[in-house]
């Protein structure tokens, strides 16, 4: 065992979603090595304790690996679990944490960001229960980080990745294992397969867009082995280090040729992309875009239809920026919702605790109780077994949702790459005025509340503030701001707007048009152009 000194690094605080720099960032002398050595330092684990790795396969990742499995031998680990070639996407790594019993894991990703030796990079601790680490244990994390002195590794040399088996380093039992099997074993305890083999070979087609990213192995083999869609049916499914130059980001901007594939004439049935972890999901039907926060709301009210959920819900959980539509469906199964703050840390609790079985973000990640994360082919499958059961399209279901329980127009507009000084002083200037805002009128609409969301987590009673500003207008209408915690590059300003429409309304509307009074009210209120100067956001979700 050798210990290296060190000195702490500035800046190693785990945001939304873990620690995320750029590459270049991260490669620096003792940089990765400080944080990983600060995890082993801080977190609850047992004597012999089992660690899982993996990745989502960016540029960096087999370094780091190598370099944290050096150093779990050193730190007293009598097990590492690996996923083979370093790849384990986001929800794959909490089904192995719990599946085998680790004391945590530590997973490789910046997720949608985009990769190669100029982007992006990132380290994620996730805890016993296989979820995020919550915010005493980020906030420990970073504690230590300031005050680290020396990092502790063996001298061994690299480990076979690519190759399923066993080595020994220094003490330490290193397992590389299949990074599939268990997760599409998993998916199959949960969903009815034989009922969407059979709707597959009735005619049901789909396209599936992995982004040169991790899902496409897993896709591969659950859509076109095991559920017997055609080959093809998975597009850009080998993982690269650069995610083929894109970001793997599941959106309109970024999956446009999916956009374009559902809207044209050869549309298949169903279409879906996930992110660069996989834990995220885009949900498009022939000719429909279904939003996120209305996935996770159709989801909720058709989970019976799959196996695992057939005994109903225990409750339903969104984070605050995700559009109330999920609560009308919990409302109408007289079961409990749950309004979180952004990050899936805030969910942990709740699903341990059994009061929440389904959880949502309006960023595309939706997931149940079978894992601790948000799980993108997840939802695929349970849309698969949706549609399997029902027998209708994706545009059927939507409308028949919208008609029984009205509909929710939503958009995300981001303002990305802002300089963080203009990005805080719009922040700063809001929070001071949202007292004076109720009563007050923008472009016809009126000011009901205005707050700083602030969250008490019903299970373990911790606080968090300051978690996004909100304008809640007369009507139901809803203006969210809040910066980004997960961009490595100034700040990203995000405006979430959402406007309901009630049952016998007008329920086929265009959203920009749905919207168009809450965009001005939106500039109105917090100077976006004053501040930024921009007048677009960068991208629209
Ligand atoms: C974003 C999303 C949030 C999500 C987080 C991690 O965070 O808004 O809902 O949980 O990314 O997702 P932020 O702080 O940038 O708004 V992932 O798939 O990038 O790990
Ligand atoms: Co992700």
């Amino acid at each position: 065992m050798v210990a290296r000194p060190t000195q702490p690094i500035a800046g190693q605080k785990p945001g939304t979603s873990g620690l995320r720099k750029k590459v270049k960032v991260f490669a620096q002398p003792n940089y990765a090595e400080n944080f990983i050595q600060t995890v082993f330092d801080v977190v609850e684990r047992p004597e012999n304790a089992t660690l899982v790795i993996g990745g989502d396969g960016r540029y960096h990742n087999r370094t780091v690996i190598q370099q944290a499995i050096r150093m779990a031998a050193a730190n007293g680990y009598a097990r590492v679990l690996v996923g083979q070639g370093g790849i384990l996407s986001t929800p794959a790594a909490s089904n192995v944490i719990r599946q085998y019993g680790a004391s945590g894991g530590l997973v490789l990703s910046a997720s949608h960001n985009p990769g190669g030796p100029d982007e992006d990079f990132g380290i994620k601790y996730n805890i016993a229960n296989g979820g995020p680490a919550p915010e005493s244990v980020t906030e420990a994390i970073y504690q230590r980080t300031c005050e680290i002195t020396e990092w502790r590794m063996v001298e061994a040399d690299d480990i076979d990745l690519d190759t399923i088996g066993t080595t020994q380093v220094g003490g330490l039992t290193v397992e590389v294992i299949d990074s599939v099997a268990d997760y599409a074993a998993l998916m199959e305890k949960l969903f009815d397969f034989d009922a969407i083999r059979a709707a597959v070979a009735g005619g049901l087609t789909m396209s599936f867009d992995a982004m040169h990213a991790v899902t496409g192995p897993y896709a591969r083999e659950i859509l076109e082995k095991r559920l017997g869609f055609a080959e093809g049916t998975v597009k850009n499914g080998v993982p690269l280090e650069d995610f083929g130059g894109h970001h793997p980001d599941p959106n309109a901007v970024h999956a446009h040729e999916l956009f374009e594939t559902m809207f044209g004439v050869a549309a298949p049935d169903f279409g879906a992309a996930s992110d660069g972890d996989g834990d995220r999901n885009l949900i498009v039907g022939k000719g429909i875009f279904v939003t996120p926060s209305d996935s996770l709301a159709m989801l909720a009210a058709n989970a019976h239809l799959a196996p695992a959920y057939a005994g109903g819900l225990k409750g339903i959980a969104r984070s605050m920026p995700t559009s109330a539509a999920a609560d009308r469906v919990a409302e109408a199964l007289g079961i409990p919702a749950y309004e979180t703050p952004t990050g899936w840390k805030f969910f942990g609790t709740l699903l341990d605790a059994g009061m929440a079985t389904i959880c949502g973000e309006e960023s595309a990640g939706t997931g149940s109780d079978h894992v601790r994360e948000k799980d993108g082919l997840w939802a695929v499958l349970l849309w698969l077994n949706i549609l399997a059961v029902r027998k209708q399209s994706v545009a059927q279901i939507a409308e028949e949702h919208w008609a029984k329980f009205g509909r929710n127009y939503y958009a995300r507009h981001d303002y990305e790459a802002l300089p963080t000084e203009a990005a805080n002083a719009l922040v700063a200037e809001l929070t001071a005025s949202l007292a004076s805002l109720p009563g007050q009128s923008f472009s016809g609409l009126t000011v009901a509340e205005a707050d700083s969301f602030g969250y008490t987590d019903p299970v373990d009673g911790s606080v968090s503030l300051n978690q996004g500003l909100r304008v809640l207008f007369e009507g139901g209408s809803r203006i969210v701001f809040r910066l980004s915690g997960t961009g490595t590059e100034g700040a990203t300003l995000r405006v979430y707007l959402e406007r309901y429409e009630p049952v016998g309304g007008d329920l086929a509307g265009h959203t920009p048009d749905k919207l168009a009074d809450l965009i001005t009210a939106a500039d109105a209120i917090a100077g976006i152009t004053r501040h930024t100067g921009r007048t677009e956001p960068t991208v629209i979700t």
